[in-house]
């Protein structure tokens, strides 16, 4: 798009750009440490190659709006079509597989399925529980929480077991996906010896994807041989044809869907629990007030389905959590006519720009003057309605906003109540929240010492 006026960063080079105040692992930090200086519109350009990003709620207010833009899979989402194809994450839009595979999959996050969940998730929960009653010293906390979501997709998904909590090694499918991610990630960086330093090479990268697609093929080969009623995500796309049209999806797009829903399905939600109980641990307050929550409406018994959504402020400090470090960090909006961006600047049809949410949930228009402070009161109904619909986008926006959410929420507010209601943590003092980038975001590095709390003896049916 035309760039002219935009502001970007001082001191911007000739021929290298911004590549001074860039590095190849903090992609996103880069970015908003130059919304934060620079304003709600700006641009970076590393070798001629530039970028609009918009982070006040203002102009995303705007962008948001789904008669004037939608969509688009650029950049680090084009790239992953090499992994999840035309999956319902990296479709365009227009693809008809996107409305079909939308369609057909839209039962398996409904109020019915998630009561179907619900057993496969404490079960995962108890898992970790289990591993972390073993535990002698500190966990690192974004790795178990990895293993938790990554077998709850796994068993409430597809009927599978990645086995993560017997392994010590992540499952090679998890190893090959990683690397998959960030090479595709990395084929934006400009510099050729920088991109193939981070992003190893194309023929490992091949080796990966077929890793991938070689599990995915054994289960749902298994499924096919032994049948079966069950309605979870590989059971609908096996013998469901959409509503209206009856049409099926082809075996390559269930392919490409069981990865898209175990790469979309675990990350975020591990990076949300993740950064939930590191700001647990930092503000005592909090958790106490969380604690005795859980205390008051679980009390020692076990959590039934409707159990988990009377969690009002365990919910709010998912919110805030997911406000600080939303883990899906951004998403691009692509313009379905010429537009003027905040009044300003023009966009032709087609042309796109970064929502960065970090920048979004920061807006201190919105959040007040102090945005950094963790403070799930400020999800209370009265605060939300108070503000802005559009200050507050964790799962995406419009027609092509998460389909995963009420799955998320219900699996993350069940683990953090179960480990609430059974652990104090001991956290270490000096940790500073270090932010890892991939695909999404996680505190790396932090680690937890779970003690069992005195009274809890909780009874398992
Ligand atoms: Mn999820 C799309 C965030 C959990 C499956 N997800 C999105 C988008 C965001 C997002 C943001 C929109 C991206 C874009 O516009 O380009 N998702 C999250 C977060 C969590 C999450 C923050 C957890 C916390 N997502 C899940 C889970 C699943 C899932 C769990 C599956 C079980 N998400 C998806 C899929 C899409 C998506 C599939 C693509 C939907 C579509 O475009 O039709």
């Amino acid at each position: 798009m035309d760039t002219t006026g935009i502001p970007h960063r001082p001191g911007r080079l000739p021929v290298i750009g911004d590549l001074l105040g860039s590095n190849p692992r903090t992609p996103l930090q880069d970015t908003l440490r130059v919304g934060q200086q620079v304003g709600p519109i700006f641009t970076r350009k590393i070798f001629g190659f530039e970028i609009v990003f918009a982070g006040g709620v203002d102009v995303v207010t705007q962008l948001n709006d789904e008669t004037k833009f939608g969509k688009h899979v650029g950049l680090g989402i084009e790239n992953l079509r090499a992994v999840a194809g035309d999956g319902l994450f990296t479709a365009h839009t227009h693809e008809p597989n996107w409305r079909l595979a939308h369609d057909i999959l839209q039962p398996a996050f409904s109020a019915d399925a998630m009561r179907r969940y619900h057993p496969v998730m404490l079960e995962v929960a108890h898992e970790l529980t289990d591993a972390w009653d073993r535990a002698s010293g500190p966990v690192d906390v974004a790795a178990d929480m990895t293993r938790l979501t990554l077998e709850t997709i796994g068993r409430a998904g597809f009927g599978y077991r990645f086995g993560s909590f017997e392994r010590t090694e992540p499952h090679p499918f998890v190893t090959a996906m990683i690397r998959a991610l960030r090479f595709a990630q990395l084929q934006n960086v400009k510099l050729p010896f920088v991109r193939r330093a981070f992003a190893g090479s194309p023929a490992q990268n091949q080796a990966d994807i077929a890793t991938m697609n070689n599990l995915v093929d054994e289960v749902i080969e298994a499924r096919r041989r032994e049948g079966g009623e069950s309605r979870d995500l590989l059971g609908l796309m096996l013998t469901e044809g959409h509503p209206m049209t009856g049409e099926r999806l082809d075996p390559v797009n269930i392919r490409n869907q069981a990865i898209t829903f175990v790469v979309a399905g675990h990350e975020t939600t591990s990076g949300a629990l993740s950064f939930a109980l590191y700001y647990l641990t930092r503000n005592p307050e909090v958790l106490a007030k969380a604690r005795a929550e859980v205390d008051a409406v679980w009390g020692d018994r076990e959590p039934g389905f409707g159990d988990v959504a009377k969690l009002r402020y365990v919910r709010r400090v998912l919110d805030e959590a997911m406000r600080l470090w939303p883990t899906a960090p951004g998403y691009s909006r692509e313009a379905r006519e010429d537009v003027l961006l905040g009044g300003k600047y023009r966009m032709r049809k087609g042309d796109w720009v970064i929502v960065p949410l970090p920048l979004v949930h920061r807006d201190p228009a919105v959040w007040g003057p102090d945005p950094e402070k963790f403070d799930p009161d400020r999800f209370e109904p009265a605060a939300v309605k108070k503000r802005p619909a559009q200050a507050y986008k964790p799962f995406g926006t419009g027609e092509r906003a998460c389909v995963g959410r009420q799955f998320a929420l219900h699996e993350a507010v069940l683990a953090l109540g179960m480990v609430l209601q059974r652990y104090d943590f001991e956290a270490d003092p000096a940790y500073e929240l270090k932010i890892a980038e991939s695909l999404t975001l996680k505190p790396s590095g932090f680690t937890v010492r779970p003690r069992a709390r005195a009274r809890a003896k909780v009874q398992t049916s």
